[in-house]
């Protein structure tokens, strides 16, 4: 029997793309510090010369897929991080923007065989995004763990 399990460190080179919504940056810009911290304190090079590491900016949620697409097929990431918050509360298309950002994310995932994280937080208010962004736990942290385990984990398993 064989079991496979992802790693939570750096070391092992791993090269990692993250796709960040301008779109309520007050959150998303709270999620990739989160992230970045994450990734920081696991041996993945965080600096702006990083070779490891590459940050892709778009304008909303909705533009994530596309420009994750583009980088997981680039074939130089092992894993890409997405980061985005949807409110409900601002817009009337919120269940437009969630269903086409979800979908989008798992389908790029599928279709590249990259692991694509989906670090979307889709929240009724602000105050519920912020408080997920690092006003109680900042889950960007966890995006940045799940981006090391999948990627780690990817490479361990056969084909
Ligand atoms: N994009 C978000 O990331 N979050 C939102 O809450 C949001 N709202 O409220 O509309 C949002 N809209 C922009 C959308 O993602 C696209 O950027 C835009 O429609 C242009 O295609």
């Amino acid at each position: 029997m064989a079991s496979f399990e992802g790693t939570f460190t750096g070391a092992s080179g791993l090269r990692i793309a993250i796709v960040v919504a301008r779109f309520n940056d007050l959150v998303t810009g709270k999620l990739l510090s989160g992230c970045l911290d994450c990734l920081s304190r696991h041996g993945i090079d965080t600096a702006a010369t990083s070779a490891q590491l590459d940050i892709a900016w778009v304008p909303g949620s909705f533009e994530i897929p596309l420009v994750a697409q583009r980088l997981a097929a680039s074939g130089r990431y092992q894993v890409v991080i997405t980061l985005g918050a949807v409110i409900r509360g601002d817009t009337p298309h919120f269940d437009v923007v969630v269903a086409e950002v979800s979908k989008g994310v798992a389908a790029v995932s599928r279709s590249t065989g990259v692991p694509v994280i989906f670090g979307v937080l889709t929240t009724d208010t602000l105050q519920q995004a912020l408080e997920r962004a690092g006003i109680k736990s900042n889950l960007g942290w966890n995006y940045g763990l799940q981006a090391l385990e999948m990627g780690s984990l990817m490479a361990e398993l056969p084909g």
